[in-house]
């Protein structure tokens, strides 16, 4: 039989910063479906990559004063940068495409040409609003308060000639796509797309620009560049080799069974794109998944917010497959979900630590206690053909949808035996429905079900009870026990998609050889070899002490924080000229310290008491209680301004000011005092 092959794909990020949880998101959930895929068995093609052009990483770059390709390059291949998460996040992509590489290129001009050629794509006039200082264009709905978003200056009406794709053409055979298909998924997002976009009347969309470079250049008109959304959405092809000679996977791959996508892009993904292939005469994909955002504070996480969420700590102080189970496990993929870390360290504490780490450790602990590691031969699922059959039939009947039925007399320990194992079969199959309907969370739950059938087992089989007489029960504790491995390998199948790591130290730790590891025998009881090596290795899934973890997690948040400020900041030199004689009427004296008290109720304000060299004391008001406390200053020669106006703060009088040099560092306001040389005497003028 020919293997199914299966090509599935993330959407390609922006690199315009560092990626944060949301991405992690998106690309943990399809690279758990693609583990999936080639678990059964399947040929899978999984992409991933990164869609470099266009106005804003022209913008970033220039503001950080680089091109902007060594920009792209630095968030893209650097260190910290997009390949080292998903390195880091145990990503199984095949391929990872970045739209600046070559034949990427190379292709968008062929596919914009063909469009072109077909007349789908003409030369027509783009009205909208433009900014002078920042040299862009707006639309009316881009503009806030009717002005430039990026700055806030008024704009005027523009015109700019500029090439449209004929969307308006495949407007009836998208909303028939959408409403009479299960090309977009979850069936809720349909509506939106046909009611919000379709049904309103679809527009040519303007598939080039003149205002920026950065982009794909059109090739027969100079001057204009690709939209970077066309240039975006056909890497899912280009990267298979579509119109280039770098791969030829084209014919094997598409259509691709699957986008993955974020919510807000589901309308490229499920109007636009469709309509650019069907222009181009090319197969759909089947299906188009909208997922759900990951929330913080009930927003969306963005860096332009501020409010993101580092997948890097987050592994570090939790470890990677925590993070990638947590994920899943918690948010159903089709919703949004609120992130926190309390959240997430509950997740760990009760899936992970309690049940599926309890399993592990308590059934190893067990075998290796009583059996000093291996059971004995004749532990298996049963060696009685009939109860064999019977608890098959009864597992299949399950599967169907058919209630379970025993007749099994109160207390009967068989009793046990066949629910664990029934639920145990039964798993793969609503599993596998699960999957395939795009509901990973409902996958794990199904398997979270099973596993606390598993501890529930232990606790009504006791086996610390049957091993106090081993010659009696010592056979049938064996069998609780190889039961037990059983029901925690099937398990640890169903989950090493989502947790490769863990569920291969899993299978080391109850003895599965690679052979019991796989799909079909995900879906079989009594495979385990008997007599196997137990080990109670490394607890899989340690406790998290809820506080200490926050505290460490805010602390590295803190220090990540810092880190990435610029290290020293001073203030910008003033442009503004002062003449010579106005700056000579300024009166700087040495001033000496003869008492300095913190000012009551102010947090700041710290009262001098100065003598400035007239005889009379001087009392100077300084805000800078942050900074000194008031008694290392006593006896300091400071610099003091003492021809300003006399000034109340706090109710009390201020008569000069004194002088101090102010900076930042790691984003911390600093301030030193000017102090002078002590044999400077008081009053002297400095000039
Ligand atoms: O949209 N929660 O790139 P992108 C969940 N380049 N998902 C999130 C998220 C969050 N808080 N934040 C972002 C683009 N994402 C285009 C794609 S495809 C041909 C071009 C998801 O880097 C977002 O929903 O802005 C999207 O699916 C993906 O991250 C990439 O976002």
């Amino acid at each position: 039989m020919e293997q199914k092959k299966f090509y599935i794909t993330t959407p390609i990020y922006y690199p315009s910063d560092k990626l944060h949880i949301g991405h992690t998101y998106c690309t943990v959930a399809t690279d758990a479906i693609a583990r999936y895929h080639r678990l059964k068995g399947e040929d899978v093609m999984f992409l991933t990559g990164t869609d470099e052009h266009g106005q804003k990483i022209e913008d970033k770059a220039a503001a950080a004063g680089v091109t902007p390709k060594e920009f792209v390059d630095k968030i893209v291949e650097g260190p910290g940068g997009v390949r080292d998460l998903w390195q880091l996040m145990n990503i199984s992509n095949d391929r990872f495409i970045r739209t600046t590489d070559d034949y990427h290129v190379e292709a968008i001009q062929k596919i914009f040409k063909k469009m072109h050629d077909k007349g789908d794509i003409y030369k027509g006039t783009y009205k909208g609003k433009y900014c002078k200082p920042c040299e862009s264009f707006w639309t009316e709905s881009q503009l806030v308060d009717g002005k430039c978003p990026d700055c806030g200056r008024e704009v005027q009406d523009a015109e700019e000639e500029a090439y449209f794709f004929r969307l308006s053409k495949y407007a009836d055979r998208i909303q028939d796509l959408l409403e009479n298909t299960d090309f977009l998924q979850p069936r809720s997002r349909v509506n939106e797309m046909v009611n919000n976009f379709i049904k309103p009347g679809l527009e040519d969309l303007c598939v080039s620009r003149t205002s920026f470079t950065w982009g794909i250049p059109v090739d027969f008109d100079p001057g204009h560049v690709v939209y970077v959304w066309v240039d975006a959405l056909f890497n899912y092809t280009t990267a298979l080799g579509f119109l280039n000679g770098k791969y030829d996977d084209y014919e094997k791959y598409w259509p691709a069974d699957v986008h993955i996508v974020g919510k807000e892009i589901v309308r490229f993904h499920s109007i636009i794109w469709p309509a650019m292939l069907m222009s181009m005469e090319m197969p759909l994909p089947k299906h188009v998944f909208g997922h759900g955002w990951l929330l913080l504070d009930g927003g969306k996480m963005s860096k332009s917010k501020g409010n993101v969420v580092d997948p890097y700590l987050l592994a570090q102080q939790f470890g990677v497959d925590a993070l990638r189970f947590f994920l899943l496990r918690t948010f159903p993929f089709g919703s949004d979900g609120s992130f926190s870390n309390e959240l997430l360290i509950q997740t760990i504490n009760t899936d992970l630590a309690n049940d599926l780490g309890n399993l592990v450790s308590r059934t190893t602990a067990m075998v290796n206690k009583y059996f000093g590691g291996r059971l004995p031969h004749g532990s298996g699922a049963t060696d009685d053909e009939q109860q064999l059959s019977y608890i098959y039939q009864q597992a299949r009947e399950v599967g169907s949808g058919v209630e379970l039925s025993f007749n099994f007399p109160e207390g009967d320990p068989v009793k046990y035996d066949v629910e664990l194992i029934c639920a145990a079969l039964d798993l793969r199959d609503k599993y596998e429905r699960d999957m395939e309907g795009f509901a990973p969370h409902t996958a794990l739950a199904d398997t979270f079900r099973v596993i606390q059938r598993a501890n529930k087992y232990i606790d009504e089989t006791a086996p610390w009870s049957l091993a106090k007489s081993m010659e009696q029960n010592g056979d049938r504790l064996a069998h609780v026990l190889y039961n037990l491995l059983e029901a925690t390998r099937i398990c640890g199948i169903l989950l090493s998609p989502f947790m490769p790591e863990s569920c291969g130290k899993l299978f080391e730790q109850i003895g599965a050889p690679r052979s019991c590891r796989d799909w079909d025998s995900a879906g079989r009881w009594g495979v385990l070899p008997e007599g196997g090596a137990v080990t109670k290795g490394e607890n899989l899934f340690p406790r998290v002490d809820v506080e200490k973890a926050i505290a460490e997690l805010e602390a590295a948040e803190e220090a990540a924080r810092k880190a990435a400020l610029p290290p020293l900041e001073i203030e910008p030199f003033t442009e503004e000229k002062v003449d010579f004689d106005t700056f000579c009427k300024s009166d700087f004296r040495a001033v000496k310290v003869k008492d300095c008290q913190a000012v009551k109720k102010s947090e700041k304000l710290l009262r001098f008491t100065l003598d400035d060299g007239s005889g009379t004391d001087r009392q100077i008001l300084s805000g800078i209680h942050k900074f000194y406390e008031p008694e290392e200053l006593i006896g300091k020669t400071l610099v003091a301004i003492v021809n300003l106006p006399p000034r109340k703060m706090m109710g009390q009088e201020s008569c000069g000011m004194l002088l101090s040099a102010v900076h930042t560092e790691k984003g911390e306001e600093k301030l030193h005092l000017i102090m002078v040389d002590d044999a400077i005497p008081a009053g002297a003028k400095l000039c």
